[in-house]
């Protein structure tokens, strides 16, 4: 039987948020499962997950320790977007850091490159297409977006990327979150989704990426 190994990871409490769905949502798939993913024949699933902390310079070390240590086919990295309205399906990671306040490290950089070397941006290695019908289905808000900010989340995306080029067969992507709001209203024009659509969110996006993992088809990727 072939093991499919998926890591998904998140982000601890950051910028006054008790509940990160970035760091709920990961733990509730590994402890609930995939539900029935439907057909995947002689494929047994296996999911880890791992917390980062809110920093430059150890967020993408400690994942890809897990990713190493599992030797992980897919990835799935997840944060928190305070102002989304919904979850974001992020197409590109950019080779930017700019940030407007300091990491847990106390670490603030401006206007620098991620990696001097690399390019200025990748797509994404998720099916978008086929995730993006499934939130449909399921009734979850969800747009796509362009950029993860300039913060620790884009660094992380875009270092996750830059490793995946260089790998022979492995998908990996960014996902952002909104805020978790049981009334879906979190302050005046704020907007946020109970944590039970959150994990219905991860739940397809793993389906998904694993059966695009399993069956790669060109018209599960969207980037247009
Ligand atoms: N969101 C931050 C970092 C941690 C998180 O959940 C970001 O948008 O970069």
């Amino acid at each position: 039987m072939k093991q499919l190994n998926v890591v998904i990871c998140g982000f601890d409490h950051y910028d006054g948020v008790s509940v990160n769905p970035s760091y709920e949502v990961p733990k509730a798939l590994a402890d609930q499962g995939l539900g029935d993913i439907g057909a995947l024949g002689d494929v047994n699933v296996a999911i880890h997950t791992v917390g980062l902390p809110v920093s430059f310079a150890n967020a993408w070390p400690l994942l890809l320790e897990s990713i190493e240590a599992v030797h992980a086919d897919i990835i799935i990295a997840t944060g928190l977007k305070h102002a989304a309205r919904g979850v974001m399906l992020e197409r590109c990671a950019t080779n930017l850091m700019d940030a407007a306040k300091p990491d847990i490290d106390n670490m603030t950089p401006t206007r620098e490159p991620i990696d001097p070397d690399g390019p200025a941006a990748y797509w994404t290695r998720l099916p978008l297409r086929s995730i993006m019908r499934d939130f449909a289905r399921d009734g979850i808000p969800a747009t796509l977006s362009s950029d993860a900010g300039t913060f620790v989340c884009n660094s992380l995306f875009y270092n996750l990327l830059n490793w995946t080029s260089g790998q022979e067969r492995v998908l990996s992507g960014f996902v952002s979150f909104p805020q978790v709001s049981e009334t879906g209203v979190v302050g005046v024009g704020r907007r946020g989704l109970p944590l039970e659509r959150q994990i219905d969110a991860g739940r397809d996006v793993v389906r998904e990426t694993i059966g695009y993992y399993l069956k790669p088809s060109s018209s599960d990727i969207l980037i247009d």
